[in-house]
């Protein structure tokens, strides 16, 4: 079908090779507080590590969520309405995308944007060929800059879903700052969005720090990634993957600490460590229902629906652009 071919093109958007980010990296890199954007975990081998994390008995915020999606996928599909274009931020893995797509009525796109090329192409590719009736539009961008947003098809609803907790790796003001642009550019649409709620110290060590060490391996392989993308000369075994909650923020922060005096170049340009020096990977901030609602709501997002796991660990929120309340 001429439709096929066309649906597995994948739109070139802002998504850069680290070669491309080298000043952002430096920069981070020879700051007082070293610190590299979480983004840049996910290389091929960064998204691999990742999906198997989502499968580890200590990391509950995908089965949380997956529970969640599937036990209330009739209700959910119910308030979307019917031929929705489905926008998915950060897609990754499509497992929870296609929930969504089993359930509602008649979707007339699904249009994953992610910054791994090789995994969205390889995941839009198979929900093509699983749903011959919805039209595939991968879209290689970086959500977290400014991206054109998949047009909807026709003037249909614009579904913007946003799963995983993602949203938790910016800051409070950039998360936002992101809602609130992501409002502005889809008048009368809607959002599906999961967020990570919990508060419990020891359940967070856990997930962040699992016994199989896929979580070490998942935030040293940006150090592997730096040495093969960007020619610099880490020694993985001379540091450590860390992960603390940080109760004042309430988030994580992942960290890969030196375990000694070194120097290591990147890029050509030389980066000291002192033994205990870390870099910030990653935060992973978590919210309060009430909290997020009312940022959502002050972005122009107007609640619409949530759905809480008796653990109350994840929470996934459904609003509705504000113009568009009725
Ligand atoms: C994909 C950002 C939601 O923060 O929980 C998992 C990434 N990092 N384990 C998270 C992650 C370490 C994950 N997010």
């Amino acid at each position: 079908m001429q439709h096929r071919a066309s649906t597995l093109a994948i739109t070139a958007g802002t998504a850069a090779s680290l070669a491309d980010c080298r000043q952002d990296i430096l920069a981070g890199l020879t700051a007082p507080q070293k610190h590299l954007a979480p983004k840049y975990l996910y290389d091929r081998r960064g998204s691999e590590l990742f999906d198997e994390i989502c499968a580890l008995p200590e990391y509950y915020p995908t089965r949380t969520e997956l529970a969640l999606l599937r036990g209330n996928a009739a209700e959910i599909a119910t308030l979307i309405g019917p031929t929705a274009d489905v926008v998915e931020l950060g897609a990754g893995s499509s497992v929870k995308a296609r929930v969504l797509l089993d359930n509602l009525d008649r979707p007339a796109s699904y249009q994953p944007v992610d910054i791994s090329a090789a995994y969205l192409q390889q995941q839009a590719a198979e929900v093509a060929a699983a749903y011959p009736l919805v039209t595939v539009r991968p879209v290689l961008a970086d959500f977290t800059r400014p991206f054109v947003l998949p047009s909807a098809i026709a003037a249909r609803r614009t579904l913007l879903f946003f799963p995983g907790s993602t949203i938790g790796n910016l800051s409070r003001p950039r998360a936002a700052a992101l809602l609130d642009s992501l409002a502005a550019r889809t008048p009368g649409g809607a959002l599906l969005i999961g967020v990570d709620i919990c508060e419990d110290a020891a359940v967070l060590h856990d997930a962040y720090n699992d016994s199989r060490g896929v979580t070490a391996e998942f935030n040293l392989n940006l150090l592997a990634r730096l040495n093969r993308e960007l020619g610099a000369n880490f020694e993985l075994n001379e540091f450590e993957h860390e992960a603390v909650y940080d109760l004042r923020h309430k988030r994580i922060e992942m960290r890969l600490v030196s375990q000694r005096d070194q120097s290591v170049t990147v890029a050509g340009v030389t980066i000291r460590f002192r033994h205990g020096e870390y870099i910030v990977s990653e935060h992973s901030h978590k919210y309060d229902p009430q909290e997020f609602a009312d940022v959502a709501h002050a972005a122009g997002w107007a609640y619409g629906h949530r759905w809480i796991d008796d653990a109350a660990r994840f929470c996934v929120h459904y609003f509705r652009a504000l113009d568009d309340a009725a």
